[in-house]
């Protein structure tokens, strides 16, 4: 088993744009595997490649109860959004933050499986968050971005006095 280090927020390459996956071989599986292990043990419903400084189209997802309803999401392509929900929102690279964040209530995506295979995916509630979530950071965007200016400058305050703290 293999568990990836996590970028935290504020590191800039959380902004870098995935490119989409080309080739589907044993590389792309072990970083499948990988980043299911990884989200598994952190523990997280979701992990996108951009979160382990991966820069490749690829999100795992597992928002079931036993934690035995892997999704694999490569290449994700939105088809439709529609509704809204408000969701309070955590994110492995920003510990101890939860916000309330306005998300479209469903979605249908279509993406690549591990093998290549494309699928459909249609999603609502918890799981559409969850996909929307783990999409914007493939295009380098962090959930914090969606909050108020006041918001986001108290939670660089908290990192940077946390930062300091270690530092001493
Ligand atoms: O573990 C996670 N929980 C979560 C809760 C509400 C909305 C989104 C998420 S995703 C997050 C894991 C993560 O950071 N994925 O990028
Ligand atoms: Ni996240």
């Amino acid at each position: 088993m293999a568990l990836l280090p996590i970028l935290r927020f504020p590191d800039t390459r959380l902004h870098t744009v995935a490119a989409p996956v080309t080739i589907f071989d044993d590389s792309i599986r072990t970083l499948v595997r990988n980043l299911a292990d990884t989200m598994y043990e952190a523990p997280g419903v979701g992990l996108a490649a951009t979160q382990v400084n991966v820069h490749k189209q690829v999100i795992v997802i597992d928002v079931s109860e036993a934690r035995n309803d892997l999704k694999v999401l490569i290449n994700p392509r939105l088809l439709k959004a529609d509704g809204i929900q408000f969701c309070e929102e955590g994110c492995l690279s920003v510990p101890g933050v939860y916000e309330e964040v306005q998300r479209a209530l469903h979605v249908q995506v279509e993406a690549h499986d591990a093998d290549g295979k494309l699928f459909l995916l249609e999603a609502q509630d918890l799981l559409a968050v969850c996909v929307q979530h783990e999409m914007d950071h493939l295009k380098g965007r962090v959930f914090v971005e969606y909050l108020s200016r006041m918001k986001q400058a108290r939670i660089r305050q908290r990192i940077d006095k946390e930062l300091r703290r270690k530092a001493a």
